[in-house]
């Protein structure tokens, strides 16, 4: 399943789900499934390096295809019948191409992929958490004419008590020929089947336009609708939104998002929901769960929620990179408020010179925005966790990519984690100043005096009368590790330093969210410092890999039901 809902009532779409031929680069034969990782197959538990999937695809008529995968990792190069259609790096993001023409029959699409750690990967390095291998993420063919929709943004804005939303649509034209066209929008309650008016008058919202030869087209519309309901996490109420392509009174294309009315931002040191001031109580969240990788199925996302909501959580943070849609889907429909990031994790001032680092991080912040920007649960816009912010050399990065971000998406307030304490220079530069702080587990004080210490100095610097938010805290613990002396490792002392962190946290009016560092235990790249953690996992889940709470998993619910 691509997302949760249906995309298309006019384009033909199928899923490329399956078995897929996979050849590594050695000449070894795999059948693997796709989505998955490579990783799940018993002779490929560690392996890295470059190897090419193989599908065949039936065409029943000539037509044009979209090729659209979720997920590839980390690099791909896509070849339809052994023609080049795109490359692509970054396992986190999306990417798509069109084959023109394809002629009924059978057809090869070819994927070569590579996981493998070098100086082309600025982002996937050795690390923290795993770079699995494969087609991880869910695979899409479909069938589109001359002119298709790329993509459809919607931006609600409360004013003057109105609700109101920008659309804005990017249409493509394949032909050499330029063409007359005309859009229609329409919100629908997907619950009641009822259509939503226009405030101004009744029908759909409509534009005509035309479209050059080979031109990608950009329209922005702006509307208030009547009788919407506004999303909040106690009643995420959503809408779909759909968008039909016509040309001389035929309807050629469409394209349904699910969107919602909500509004966020900040005023002081506080982070508005709709007006109202929220407190983000979250989990710290990596794709990964046991035997199956980072290509997690829905059935155990949605166990993932279940679990975080019965812990008392209302927030995720999707540590450190964009997540799966489906993934994003259940927090709209479930009112799960979502930090997400992009992909960086602890690079240091030499990793952010490597000469692709500044292309590959805009690349990755220009797909997770055009992907993501419709999701109401997408509260904040995360990047570069725990780099080199207390370097000239990062700060200028860190304003690049957050004045990125604010050209993308004005909408959203931004942030990044930072560990440099009383070094960082960029807290002027987010709307809302994040810190991890691993008091009594890497630094053994006592976690009020090193918070307290933290939030007297962030006051001094340019992040002062921000908005703040402990972004990561927390301890390890290996599963069914019990001991009454509450040692290193143990789950009783796991327990202990959460408890003495939520005790501090939920005292202090000064803070907008927490995040646990982290939801489930996650395996690691068996290289550099991370070959130190015990199983090869970063242990600090508060359940297992296999989602086996573990004693601190009751404290978490304890002290969360009783914080703002
Ligand atoms: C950092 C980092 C996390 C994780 C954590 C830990 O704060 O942001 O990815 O590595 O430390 O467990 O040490």
């Amino acid at each position: 399943m691509i997302r949760l809902f249906e995309q298309h009532e006019i384009r033909r779409q199928k899923e490329l789900e399956g078995m897929w031929r996979y050849v590594r680069e050695d000449g070894a034969e795999y059948s693997l499934p796709v989505p998955g990782c490579i990783e799940q197959h018993p002779q490929l538990l560690t392996w890295r390096g470059k190897g090419t999937f193989y599908k065949k695809i039936r065409c029943g008529r000539k037509t044009n295809l979209r090729l659209e995968f979720k997920g590839v990792s980390h690099t791909a190069d896509v070849f339809f019948d052994g023609r080049f259609v795109m490359h692509h790096y970054n396992a986190y993001t999306g990417f798509a191409g069109v084959v023109k023409d394809a002629a009924p029959g059978t057809h090869e699409i070819r994927v070569e992929t590579d996981n493998s750690f070098g100086e082309a990967s600025a982002l996937h390095v050795p690390n923290d958490y795993y770079t699995y291998g494969g087609i991880t993420r869910p695979a899409v063919l479909e069938e589109i004419g001359d002119l298709y929709i790329r993509n459809v943004h919607f931006t609600p804005v409360l004013e003057r008590g109105v609700w109101h939303a920008g659309v804005e649509a990017e249409i493509e034209n394949l032909t050499d020929a330029e063409k007359e066209i005309r859009l229609e929008f329409t919100l629908t309650d997907p619950e009641t089947g009822d259509v939503l008016n226009v405030a101004s008058g009744s029908g759909p919202l409509t534009v005509s336009l035309t479209v050059g030869p080979g031109e990608v087209r950009k329209v922005r519309l702006k509307a208030a609708w009547d009788g919407v309901q506004a999303w909040s996490p106690d009643s995420p109420k959503l809408y779909l939104l759909g968008s039909v392509l016509y040309e001389g009174g035929q309807a050629l294309d469409d394209l349904i998002d699910r969107v919602a009315f909500r509004q966020i931002r900040v005023s002081g040191n506080r982070i508005l929901l709709n007006g109202e001031p929220i407190f983000l109580k979250g989990f710290n969240r990596h794709e990964d769960c046991g035997p199956v990788g980072c290509a997690v199925p829905l059935q155990l996302m949605a166990r993932d929620l279940e679990l975080m909501r019965e812990a008392g959580a209302n927030a995720v943070r999707t540590c450190h990179y964009p997540n799966d849609e489906r993934f994003l889907d259940l927090c709209d429909e479930r009112g799960l408020l979502v930090w997400e990031e992009n992909h960086a994790r602890g690079l240091g001032p030499e990793r952010m010179c490597n000469p692709n680092f500044d292309r590959q991080c805009r690349d990755c912040i220009n797909e997770m925005i055009a992907q993501h920007y419709n999701h109401p649960s997408i509260v904040i816009w995360g990047i570069l966790n725990e780099c080199a912010s207390e370097t000239e050399t990062g700060r200028q990065k860190y304003r690049e990519q957050l004045e990125q971000i604010r050209r993308l998406d004005p909408s959203r307030p931004t942030t990044f984690a930072t560990c440099r304490h009383f070094t960082d220079i960029c807290l002027d530069l987010p709307d809302a100043v994040s810190f991890n702080l691993y008091a009594g587990w890497y630094e053994n004080v006592p976690v009020k005096e090193r918070y307290e210490r933290e939030m007297e100095w962030i006051a001094g610097t340019g992040g002062a009368g921000k908005p703040v938010i402990v972004s990561e805290f927390g301890a390890g613990a290996v599963y069914g590790y019990r001991d009454r002396s509450r040692c290193k490792w143990s789950e009783e002392r796991q327990a202990d330093v959460i408890r003495e962190n939520l005790e501090v946290f939920r005292e202090d009016n000064r803070l907008s969210g927490v995040f646990i560092w982290q939801f489930a235990d996650c395996r690691v790249t068996e290289e550099e410092w991370f070959a130190g953690r015990p199983k090869c996992h970063n242990n600090k889940g508060v359940v297992d890999e296999y989602r086996r709470p573990k004693a601190a998993f009751d404290t978490v619910r304890e002290l969360y039901a009783g914080m703002r």
